[in-house]
């Protein structure tokens, strides 16, 4: 505690979750600290706005302040937990991509399977009285047939998923052996404005912004196949605030209860603009992984029924919500409509101008493939 509020740590603030996270958590009143890692070029545009908000403050009583550490480096993470005395830690810092998780697979293992064992490490010598969240992810069900829940066997199909498995159960294990409140969130995907943009609902529908303005001519992507429960980022942190308020520490998914392949994503997405997806898309085999995970369903009855949450964007809601965002970025960027800084158009108004210039965009690939 600081000055009778909370304070949060969280790894991997500058990722998509930690940015809403940080956020949602500032807006409870908690002192939240940050750790982001070293990086040749910024790595820290989600949460430029608190950090400009609260003056890239060093001050240790300022509400908001990051600190560089990395989750491969035991000694970084042992010095933060030691300044910072944590309530509470959002561990959501992980190599996320699931695809790159082949290319890299010992990294992988380091920071997402290690790396949350040296956090409980370092809580467990220091004595701290804190509790632990750790970022699972429904990649862990990997080959297991939808719906899942709490109770579907892990069968993950990634150097990423098996790296998830790990930290799952060694979340369990310091749970059971050393009575730390160490909990885990099985989130299922979820997007945003924020996603990093190689993933594959922001790579749709970033694109699909840029084939409008015409910086580019067609979309490459991989399996279309796949089935995604896919939810809105925002609303899933708060879930992970839930599940540490909870009076003991526990497991729980959290979804959608929807699923579509994505496919379905990008008619949806193309669809807004009046575009046939099939006129701008190549299939390339670099983009399809070695084992996939071929059908993700949540079942998040139980964070429903103990947590009281619910989702509330769902597959339509997040698909436009998304494309939105990009098309006023990339209009805005190359000019095609002048910069709204105080966000006054509304959404009609960017998919309205795209649908015009769409009348007008020729394929420039064959049909059908
Ligand atoms: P992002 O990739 O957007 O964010 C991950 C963050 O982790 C980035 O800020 C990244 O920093 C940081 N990071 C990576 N490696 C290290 C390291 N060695 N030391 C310190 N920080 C590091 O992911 P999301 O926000 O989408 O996801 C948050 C967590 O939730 C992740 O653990 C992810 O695996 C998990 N998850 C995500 C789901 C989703 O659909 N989004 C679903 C289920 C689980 P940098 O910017 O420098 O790379
Ligand atoms: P996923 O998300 O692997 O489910 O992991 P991603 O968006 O990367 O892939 C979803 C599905 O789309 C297929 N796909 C492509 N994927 C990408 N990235 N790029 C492409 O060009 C492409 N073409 C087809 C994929 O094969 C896959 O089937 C996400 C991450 O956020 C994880 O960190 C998280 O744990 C899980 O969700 C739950």
């Amino acid at each position: 505690m600081l000055n009778g509020k909370k304070v949060a740590l969280i790894t991997g603030i500058g990722g998509q979750d930690g940015s809403y996270l940080a956020e949602f958590l500032l807006d409870k009143g908690y002192y939240v600290r940050g750790i982001t890692r070293r990086s040749s070029n910024p790595n820290t545009m989600r949460i430029d706005h608190l950090l400009n908000k609260y003056n890239f403050s060093q001050d240790p009583e300022s509400q908001f302040v990051v600190y560089y550490a990395d989750l491969t480096d035991a000694s970084s993470i042992h010095d933060i937990l030691e300044k910072v005395k944590p309530d509470e830690i959002y561990n959501l810092a992980a190599q996320s991509h699931v695809g790159i998780s082949f290319q890299n697979p010992i990294t992988t293992f380091d920071v997402n399977a290690l790396g949350p064992l040296r956090i409980l490490e370092a809580i467990r010598q220091l004595k701290l009285n804190c509790k632990y969240y750790q970022a699972s992810s429904s990649e862990m069900f990997g080959i297991s047939p939808p719906p899942q829940n709490e109770s579907t066997l892990f069968r993950p199909q990634s150097p990423y998923g098996v790296a998830k498995v790990a930290a799952f159960h060694i979340t369990q294990a310091y749970r059971s052996a050393y009575g730390i409140f160490a909990a885990n969130g099985i989130l299922f995907n979820h997007e945003s404005p924020r996603r990093g943009i190689n993933f594959v609902t922001k790579k749709i529908t970033r694109e699909l912004a840029r084939i409008i303005v015409g910086d580019i001519t067609k979309i490459s992507l991989g399996n279309l196949d796949a089935k995604r429960d896919w939810g809105f980022s925002k609303e899933y942190v708060e879930a992970m605030w839930r599940i540490l308020q909870h009076h003991e520490p526990d497991d729980f998914v959290v979804a959608t209860e929807e699923t579509h392949t994505v496919r379905e994503f990008l008619e949806e997405t193309f669809s807004l603009v009046g575009l046939d997806y099939q006129d701008f898309l190549v299939i390339d085999d670099r983009y399809k992984r070695p084992a996939e995970v071929p059908a993700l369903l949540g079942d998040p009855s139980k964070a429903k029924n103990i947590l009281k949450w619910e989702p509330k964007v769902k597959f339509k809601e997040l698909a436009r919500m998304m494309v939105v965002a990009d098309l006023k970025e990339w209009m805005e960027k190359v000019g095609v409509v002048p910069v709204d800084p105080k966000n006054e158009r509304d959404n009609e108004f960017y998919l309205t101008k795209a649908r015009e210039i769409a009348k007008n965009l020729k394929s420039p690939v064959t049909k059908n493939q």
